[in-house]
């Protein structure tokens, strides 16, 4: 089991304890708190130079574990699902671009919610033309190799796919199970939609490949009521070697997660 925690490059993020304009100290946090990687938001690729963020991600001896790609729905109206074609077509080649990028980061890329919010009543042919407007995603992802992590976001963000079992579906089901399509199952969300933490690590199995780590109330772990040394337990239990990443808010505040971390991460080494 590895460890990342979120930063940001262009943009700055409730979910990342550097602005910014910070990113490089944010890799030098890293380092110093004792992670393996760090977990990058992009949201374009206008003006970046990705060999020079392996660079830097290769002097500080760290790995990138995804590219977070959701900032681009809010800033660009970019979508998969739900918008005119046109829109649809940008947001397939903003994937490819990132897919790229991850081929030379050697990280994944999240489909979060950039997938499209959907709505309950139009769910089943929301999931047909998500599934439609995932093919040539996952052809170019399986060329390049490089995993496609299916995020499951609550219904308070989306009507699709919210629970780790309802996402493990779609990707079984519609998408017939590709290789290169994982679950990144986010703690904060498993909590709200979730039958069991037990019952849906039993149920991903090695589909599950990414772990966003918060507490109950999106605080810094300890905060809120999760109990993460049991469930990161049974995790590793299964032969889990993928990452657990930090997507928490900085509360109870940010000097808790900036001095928080590397224990806390510490502690988690030795179940
Ligand atoms: C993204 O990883 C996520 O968890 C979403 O809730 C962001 O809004
Ligand atoms: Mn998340």
């Amino acid at each position: 089991m590895r460890f990342s925690s979120t930063v940001t490059l262009q943009y700055d993020t409730i979910f990342s304890a550097f602005s910014h304009g910070d990113f490089l100290k944010g890799l030098d946090w890293l380092k110093e708190s004792g992670l393996d990687s760090a977990e990058i938001c992009i949201s374009n690729y206008n003006g970046v130079d990705v060999e020079k963020i392996k660079d830097e991600l290769d002097k500080r001896g760290l790995g990138c574990s995804t590219l977070s790609t959701g900032q681009a729905r809010g800033l660009e109206g970019l979508s998969l699902i739900g918008v005119p074609a046109d829109v649809t077509k940008k947001t397939q080649e903003r994937f490819m671009q990132h897919i790229d990028a991850a081929a030379v980061l050697g990280s994944k890329v999240t489909i979060g919610l950039m997938r499209g919010l959907g709505s309950q009543a139009t769910e089943k042919q929301d999931l047909k033309d998500l599934s439609e407007a995932m093919k040539p995603l996952i052809d170019y992802a399986s060329k390049k190799g490089v995993t496609l992590l299916l995020e499951a976001i609550n219904r308070y963000e989306t009507a699709l796919l919210n629970s780790a079992e309802s996402t493990l579906d779609f990707i079984k089901g519609d998408l017939g199970d590709p290789d290169c399509v994982g679950i990144l199952w986010d703690l904060f969300h498993a909590n709200i939609e979730d039958i069991g933490y037990g019952r849906s690590i039993e149920r991903m199995g090695k589909k599950l490949q990414h772990i966003h780590i918060a507490d109950s109330n999106r605080m810094f772990p300890g905060y809120g009521h999760t109990d993460f040394a049991a469930i990161l337990k049974a995790v590793k239990d299964t032969g889990y070697t993928e990452y657990c990443s930090f997507e928490c808010l900085n509360l109870p505040s940010l000097e808790t997660v900036l001095k928080e971390t590397g224990p806390w991460v510490q502690q988690m080494r030795k179940l």
